[in-house]
């Protein structure tokens, strides 16, 4: 076998992203090491045959000594740090998990980079550190606006990241992606939630009067968009990773109502998110000039999502189970 010639850790290797992007990676000539701490959003059957060809441990960023033990085992040559708690609802419910993992854990995953002198270092941060725009689109040098509990964590994470770059010429670039959706996502996230809702015959929770707008991204665009960067990109910057398909909440879920041949009666309107940010837009010019073009549409991307629920449907049913009770919270939160 060819000798490997890059080492490349990967934390949150196991949660919808990461996962994707570790499966995209070459392994004859990668070693892959992935750390998670496998949450309920984490799952290993979304590594089923990467199995034999990572190196897996089970890892909470938050525990420095260990962590810094498997950087120092392992040296890797590049660090894509995917690993966060993502979901809005679940911080307004509770910002501990949070500011945790997305930011002492951060601190703990720059340090041990640092201290095992990698040479790239990927950090997946999120458009909601921009907070909600009103009109037209930000770029990358716009102030950050953080409004949910989740978003504020991850703009705290960015500017760790920064700091890093600033004092200890830290060879990181940050991403901010859009709303990302795919075959594997956690189905508590809005798209494959309400296909497993309605598959199930349930009906589909739509915030408010579903007009926030969001922007949509198949997970193919935006894992081919990360390699770009993390190949092309400059050390220190920062790249939003946008796209062309934005609408509001409850079109996205009659485009879903209709594939799945149900009507509109199938929505349930429930009372809006707390601090609901109303729009997201980023100005992805800088991302356009590296080379990067979207290749996958809404609607392909969809019917591609509507498939695989359909086809992982036990294990789908099973984490919306799974979610009852902390909808309990939800709603309870929202009466
Ligand atoms: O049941 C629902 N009903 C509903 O109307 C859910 C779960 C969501 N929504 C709305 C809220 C949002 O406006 O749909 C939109 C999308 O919601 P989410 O899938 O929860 O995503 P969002 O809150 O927009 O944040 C996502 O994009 C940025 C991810 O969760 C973040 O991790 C990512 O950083």
């Amino acid at each position: 076998m060819a000798p490997k010639t890059k080492t490349i850790l990967i934390t949150g290797g196991a949660g919808f992203i990461g996962s994707a992007f570790a499966k995209s990676l070459n392994i004859s000539t990668n070693k892959i090491v992935i750390i998670d701490k496998l949450t309920y959003a984490g799952s290993l059957q979304r590594l089923e045959h990467l199995k034999k060809t990572v190196t897996f441990y089970k890892q909470d960023i938050c525990r420095y000594k260990s962590l810094e033990k498997i950087f120092l085992k392992e040296k890797p040559d590049i660090v894509y740090h995917f690993a966060a708690e993502t979901h809005v609802d679940r911080s307004n419910l509770d910002i501990k998990p949070f500011t945790q993992s997305n930011v002492a854990g951060t601190q703990n995953v720059i340090q041990a980079s640092i201290k095992s002198n990698i040479k790239k270092f990927i950090h997946i941060s999120t458009d909601e550190v921009y907070g909600s725009i009103a009109k037209g689109s930000v770029n990358e040098r716009a102030a950050l606006k953080p409004s949910n509990p989740y978003a504020i964590t991850k703009a705290l994470a960015d500017q760790l990241v920064m700091l890093a770059i600033n004092i200890n010429q830290f060879p990181a670039i940050i991403v901010r992606p859009v709303n990302t959706f795919g075959p594997w996502q956690y189905p508590e996230k809005f798209i494959p939630l309400a296909i497993i809702q309605l598959l199930d015959s349930k009906k589909v929770p739509l915030y408010g009067k579903g007009h926030q707008i969001r922007c949509w991204l198949s997970i193919e665009d935006c894992i081919e968009a990360i390699h770009l960067i993390s190949k092309k990109g400059t050390l220190g910057e920062v790249y939003n990773i946008g796209s062309s398909y934005h609408q509001d909440n409850l079109s996205t879920a009659k485009t879903i109502l209709k594939k799945l041949g149900k009507t509109q009666r199938e929505i349930l309107y429930v009372k809006d998110r707390l601090n609901h940010d109303f729009r997201y837009s980023v100005n992805y010019q800088k991302l356009k000039k590296l080379g990067w073009k979207q290749k996958h549409s809404f609607t392909k991307t969809l019917d591609d999502t509507i498939a695989w629920v359909t086809n992982q449907r036990p294990w789908c049913t099973k984490k919306r189970k799974e979610l009852q009770n902390y909808w309990k919270d939800i709603y309870k939160s929202k009466n």
